[in-house]
């Protein structure tokens, strides 16, 4: 009935499908017999490889002769690592022991930063999961690694077809040792707006499940936004990370703004709301070498807590500024593992632990493992040529532009379809110019994302600053900047600068209290009893009424999709963006214990129905899929 259902309708036999049009007719999608999983997981491949993956369309393919990335063996039982400390004595033991011990303390991003800075956060969970265990294993002296959080969660839903909680439990299940982190944007959750409190505090009890520790940021370094999600973090016994996000240049007097009295007093605020740790988020690899070693050791000394240090390569010094900070007395840093290092990504893992090879602050990491791990992501990562960014080299345009390395890509790709590639430089320029109209304020997610609305539409539509200023010129501002200027991401330091404040808003007058003490709290069980409705009485757990609260119509998107193709999670990463070829044959174990063996054997012509039939071996059993050709 699915099929005949979904054939019969007329845009599913046009050009225009896209994996949109289920989620816009759900209607047909509304069966009365439950097909099994098996038949949900040809129906994707058979699609997928007669009409490709709208994704990556129009992108670079991978080479022919790709093969499946196999990650390094355990080599023994996992040690004790970071974990097992934090279960036992607490998270005031762990930051006691940070202080006290003299290794540079690590983090690997890979999982997380890494592929969100180098391949627009596209990394299936597979390809994860598969190496956790050689992590636990053979890298146990890890700090942590980062593997959630940040973009990872919507990108999860919206792209990749799976769910990121189960993403996590896996990953805590496969490294039992290692402290598992993830990035948290304060009242923004993981989202790119302020949250009612209680749905913020409902998301960290649930992710606190499985992680360890909490980098909480605030996109304008408003501590007074920090807090909800600061305490909850607390509450649930985890780590709180603090974090200051790093913009300007301390040396710089013309960037007095944000100097190192400003970076202390803020790193005290945090410190004082109870940060165990406190993070240093250098979001856009601002911070050069002789100004970490100042701010470092000014941090040490007058904030008393263990500092975390995160940074990005886009203009290719970041390994030079964590050797600095490490003299200073950093106490972790993050770096991603060698293929998935440099330019708009985290420092090079092999290389910060080789320089420090034979000092005082040896990181204790065995360089080998740490090899056999980036071989085996230098072979997933050649899966992903659709989403890289074709960026060529490193760039102290940065220092110009501000942009943090996660959004750096994104950027380009958002000008690319505009049709303003061939402009970048100018709206490089752009970024920077409308970064001082609104008062030079910390860009990362989600000011950021303003910013960057706002420059590509100044670009586009040929304004200048001057112009956008001017009160006698009529603007058309983006909803986000609407959004920012009425006060619904918080308060910079020292506020929005009145005159385009009263250009955006017209006059109206903007909120300058925190967001969420006025937003009212969500009734969560009226929510679950709302989703469960939606979901045609589906039961709700505590997930996925998270990812609902965070996304709704994301989530929603996901559930829709999910009925119609089911656990696809598990595809290989070939098979799940191209699809398959006859004679090719694949495993994917949809739960544990439970394996499809699929065979390609052959692939029909389209027929007079524009059909095509793709006939399969699951577990040796013969099964046709027809799908419409819409090539
Ligand atoms: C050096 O003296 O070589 C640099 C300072 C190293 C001090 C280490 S860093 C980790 C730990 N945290 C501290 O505050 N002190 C030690
Ligand atoms: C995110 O919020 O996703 C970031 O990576 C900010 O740097
Ligand atoms: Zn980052």
């Amino acid at each position: 009935a699915f099929v005949e259902n979904l054939l019969k309708h007329p845009t599913f036999l046009s050009n225009e499908y896209t994996t949109k049009f289920i989620d816009e007719t759900p209607e047909l999608f509304q069966f009365k017999k439950r097909r099994d999983r098996g038949t949900k997981v040809l129906t994707y491949i058979a699609d997928i490889t007669v009409n490709g993956h709208p994704e990556t369309k129009d992108r670079p393919r991978p080479r022919a002769d790709l093969k499946e990335p196999k990650p390094p063996a355990p080599k023994a039982e996992p040690l004790m690592g970071t974990r097992n400390l934090l279960e036992q004595k607490g998270p005031q033991a762990v930051a006691d022991w940070m202080k006290a011990q003299r290794q540079l303390l690590i983090t690997d991003t890979t999982m997380r930063d890494g592929h969100q800075s180098l391949l627009a956060t596209r990394m299936r969970s597979i390809d994860m999961i598969r190496v956790a265990p050689s992590y636990a294993a053979n890298l146990p002296q890890l700090f942590s690694v980062e593997c959630w959080g940040g973009a990872t969660f919507d990108v999860a839903y919206r792209f990749l077809q799976e769910c990121p909680w189960q993403r996590l439990r896996d990953l805590r299940e496969a490294m039992p040792n290692l402290m598992t982190q993830m990035l948290l944007r304060g009242a923004n959750g993981v989202g790119y707006t302020n949250y009612p409190d209680n749905v913020v505090q409902e998301f960290v009890r649930q992710a606190a499940q499985n992680i360890d520790v909490f980098r909480v940021f605030d996109s304008l370094n408003w501590v007074e936004n920090m807090r909800v999600a600061m305490d909850a973090v607390i509450e649930n016994g985890k780590i709180c990370e603090g974090t200051v996000c790093y913009t300007g240049d301390i040396l710089d007097p013309n960037r007095a703004k944000y100097d190192l009295k400003y970076y202390v007093g803020m790193a005290k605020e945090l410190r004082d709301a109870g940060a165990h740790v406190l993070g240093l988020k250098d979001m856009a690899g601002l911070l050069k070498p002789a100004a970490a070693r100042v701010l470092i050791r000014a941090l040490k000394e007058e904030v008393g807590l263990p500092i975390h240090f995160h940074t990005h390569d886009t203009a290719g010094i970041a390994s030079a500024t964590i050797l600095a900070a490490s003299e200073a007395g950093v106490d972790v840093v993050d770096c991603a593992m060698d293929s998935f290092s440099g330019n708009t990504s985290q420092a090079t893992l092999g290389t910060v632990v080789e320089a420090l090879r034979h000092t005082d602050r040896d990181t204790g990491l065995d360089i080998k493992a740490i090899r056999e791990i980036s071989d085996y992501f230098e072979a997933v990562r050649a899966q992903y040529a659709a989403f890289e960014s074709g960026l060529q080299a490193p760039a102290s345009e940065v220092y110009l532009h501000e942009m943090p390395g996660g959004q750096f890509t994104n950027l380009k790709a958002q000008a690319r379809s505009m049709g303003l590639e061939e402009r970048w430089h100018e709206v490089a320029q752009m970024y920077a110019d409308v970064n001082q109209m609104f008062g030079d304020i910390v860009k990362v997610t989600p000011s950021s994302k303003v910013v960057g609305d706002m420059a590509l539409m100044m670009v586009s539509q040929g304004l200048t600053r001057e112009q956008v200023e001017d009160p006698d010129v009529d603007v058309a501002f983006p909803d986000s900047v609407i959004d920012m200027m009425r006060g619904n991401l918080g308060q910079p330091p020292g506020g929005f600068p009145e005159k385009i404040v009263k250009k955006v808003l017209k006059g109206e007058k903007p909120n300058t209290e925190r967001p969420g003490k006025h937003l009212p709290p969500t009734d969560l069980e009226a929510t679950r009893a709302e989703l469960s409705k939606l979901l045609e009485g589906k039961e709700v757990d505590d997930e996925d009424l998270n990812g609902y609260l965070m996304y709704p119509k994301v989530f929603l998107d996901y559930m829709g999709r999910h009925r119609i193709y089911g656990p696809v999670r598990t595809l290989p990463t070939k098979t799940f963006f191209y699809g398959m070829e006859p004679g090719e044959e694949i495993s994917a174990e949809i739960d544990p214990g439970k394996t499809l063996e699929i065979r390609c054997q052959a692939i029909s012509e389209t027929d007079e129905k524009g059909e095509v039939k793709v006939f399969f071996e699951l577990n040796g059993q013969p099964r046709v899929i027809r799908v419409p050709n819409r090539m």
